[in-house]
């Protein structure tokens, strides 16, 4: 029988996936699960890839990005957003309150500030300090596990199995001012089909980007690939494309309607974590390399 409820995660985050079970165990659906569970991380400002606290672009600008997918196929994203903590709920709000699918800076800060959401400075003291330090060279290269951990892709199924998805970072740490990546993409950083399963994306965006990484591995589950074996291929099909790809990092995360799950990345040192009935696990992805 089916695994559910089930939340999982991108990177050791259990502040996240156990708020995101909490919703699941009291009977809450898989969508409001996926939006709790993510705030968790938005709001922690020691997490320096989402939300208050994340790394800024190169000019010193906070900016998240983020996506929201539910059961019935809505989505919701903010792209360049500034200023508000909670991108996901922004991006929730897009999916529920506008006839639209993506907001984006200015436009979607203002939509955030009608819907009631407050003004806030992103950055800390910390990632203003480090990012002073980087200036001192500018050099763009980031660093493998270490500059862009930490974003967050969660999925979960809830007790009537229905399958959502959220995703939310701040972007790859001093990214060019205007810079977008995979995590608000549908189908890039997120994607789910409440028929298949869904998949989840953390890691170097261009790259998933250009393979569409997360809609890639839902497709393949319904080809019959079960979650690791869709993520594998995800994964090689970025590692053919691209002759550089020592030199990034790529993790996907995927479950599919069974619950069962599946994790795959480039470099060692992507985890991510698991919350059933059985217990609460952060699990050691296989990799590439
Ligand atoms: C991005 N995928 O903006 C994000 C970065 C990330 O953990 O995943 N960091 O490209």
């Amino acid at each position: 029988s089916p695994i559910r409820p089930i939340a999982i995660a991108t990177w050791n985050v259990p502040n996240s996936t156990a708020a995101a079970w909490k919703v699941l165990k009291e009977g809450g659906t898989s969508l409001d699960a996926v939006e709790t569970g993510v705030k968790m991380e938005e709001a922690d400002v020691n997490n320096q890839s989402v939300g208050k606290g994340g790394r800024p672009d190169r000019d010193g600008h906070v900016t998240l990005d983020a996506c929201i997918m539910d059961s019935k196929g809505n989505c919701g994203a903010v792209v360049y957003l500034q200023h508000i903590t909670h991108a996901i709920s922004v991006a929730r709000k897009v999916m529920e309150e506008t006839p639209h699918v993506m907001l984006a800076g200015k436009g979607a800060e203002q939509f955030a500030f009608e819907q009631g959401f407050d003004k806030e400075d992103l950055l800390t003291k910390k990632s203003k300090a480090e990012w002073l330090e980087w200036k001192k060279e500018a050099k763009y290269a980031p660093v493998i596990n270490i500059e862009n951990h930490d974003t967050i892709g969660m999925l979960a199924i809830d007790k009537n199995g229905d399958i959502s998805g959220a995703c939310t970072t701040s972007g790859m740490a001093y990214k060019m001012a205007g810079r977008v990546g995979d995590s608000p993409i549908i189908g890039s950083g997120l994607f789910v089909d409440n028929e298949i399963g869904g998949a989840t994306a953390t890691g170097q965006g261009e790259e998933i980007v250009k393979t569409v990484g997360s809609f890639l591995v839902v497709e393949l589950m319904r080809q019959g690939r079960s979650p690791q074996e869709a993520c594998e291929e995800a994964v090689n099909r970025i590692i053919k494309n691209d002759p550089n790809y020592e030199k990034i990092q790529v993790g996907y995360i995927a479950i599919n309607k069974n619950g069962e799950t599946g994790g795959y990345c480039i470099h060692p040192g992507f985890s991510y974590r698991v919350y059933t009935e059985q217990g609460h696990e952060n699990i050691e992805s296989s990799s590439f390399l």
